[in-house]
């Protein structure tokens, strides 16, 4: 049979395809660690999305059980934390860059291939939105600054004040000492990228972000690249990443473990061996985190990254579960 057709087959009856996808997928198999494994039982539709956003995941799980397209629930899950004070990293309550600029990232990527992106916006909070926006309502895939800030005017998005009093007042600690030092797992990387696979059974995605800490002005990550931050192909599955952009960039990471698992590579071996393509060229792996999470049609799961810490988030069946994820750096 031809990869293509089984899983189409696969992912009508539920029947997983791969070794290597996390444990959380075999409901016999009550650990919660990611492990080697063979996946048999998965329940669609199911939401996957990057570190413990749980409140997030619950959303997007939500709709999905009430009927959401895959696309719009995911981006009514990012939406949670892009409108979250308190987390730093997404949205409003963003950390700022050096220049005290909230600028934020986003792209979606549809069932059908489309997608949309938005690059250093500032003042819009709900820039996921914004992306599917740039998607359906302009000839173009990416806008970026002032355009893409004028263009969400025009679509009725209110005009935001990104820079919260608490992000203010860490941003000007940082500038009694402007030492620029990512920190693995740490405010750094929590850019919340989202994987939905709707009653339908075709899936999304949403990657939503600020970007780094203090970044130079005009600073783009892997988070709105389509291919690198996110990557999906309704005949295969999805993947996104976070942690340092840069490396994934450079690898294209979403788009390479989409490809391998179109070659035959089941989502845990995909993440794995993107990782392992970052680490393998670059003996700095030590001081940066990078993650991915990766789904198939049929609703296996996997994902790794280079340093432990590293958790997703996964409603199945009405149970939103936190998964912690194997990694790379044993030493
Ligand atoms: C970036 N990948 O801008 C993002 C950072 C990240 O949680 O993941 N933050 O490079």
């Amino acid at each position: 049979m031809k990869r293509r057709k089984f899983i189409k087959n696969t992912s009508l009856t539920g029947i997983g395809l791969a070794v290597g996808a996390s444990a959380l997928n075999c409901k016999e198999n009550k650990t919660e660690k990611s492990n080697h494994m063979i996946s048999t039982k998965n329940t669609l539709p199911k939401a996957i999305c990057t570190w413990g956003f749980v409140r997030a995941n619950a959303k997007a799980g939500e709709e999905l059980a009430k009927g959401a397209k895959a696309l719009d629930a995911a981006i009514a899950g990012v939406e949670v934390e892009e409108e979250n004070l308190k987390n730093t990293t997404v949205g409003k309550g963003g950390a700022p860059d050096r220049e005290g600029n909230v600028t934020l990232d986003a792209c979606v990527m549809d069932s059908d291939g489309d997608c949309g992106a938005v690059v250093c916006v500032e003042n819009i909070t709900n820039v996921a939105l914004l992306a599917k926006k740039v998607m359906e309502d302009t000839p173009h895939v990416m806008l970026a600054g002032e355009g893409a800030e004028e263009f969400a005017y025009s679509q009725g998005f209110e005009k935001e004040n990104l820079l919260t009093e608490d992000s203010k007042k860490a941003w000007e600690e940082w500038k009694k000492s402007p030492e620029y030092k990512p920190i693995i797992n740490i405010e750094n990387h929590d850019t919340i990228g989202m994987l939905c696979i709707d009653k339908d059974g075709d899936i999304a995605g949403a990657c939503t972000t600020s970007g780094l800490s203090y970044k130079m002005k005009g600073r783009v990550g892997d988070s709105p690249i389509i291919g690198s931050g996110l990557f999906i192909d309704n005949e295969i599955g999805g993947a996104v990443a976070t942690g340092m952009g840069e490396e994934v960039m450079k690898t294209v990471g979403s788009f390479l473990i989409v490809e391998l698992m179109r070659n035959g590579m089941s989502p845990q071996e995909a993440c794995e061996e993107a990782v392992k393509r970052i680490v393998s060229k670059n003996d700095r792996y030590k001081d940066f985190q990078i993650a991915y999470i990766a789904m198939d049609k049929a609703g296996n799961v996997g994902a790794y990254c280079i340093h432990e810490g590293f958790t997703y988030m996964n409603y199945e069946d009405s149970t939103n579960k936190n998964v912690k994820v194997d990694f790379y750096n044993k030493a």
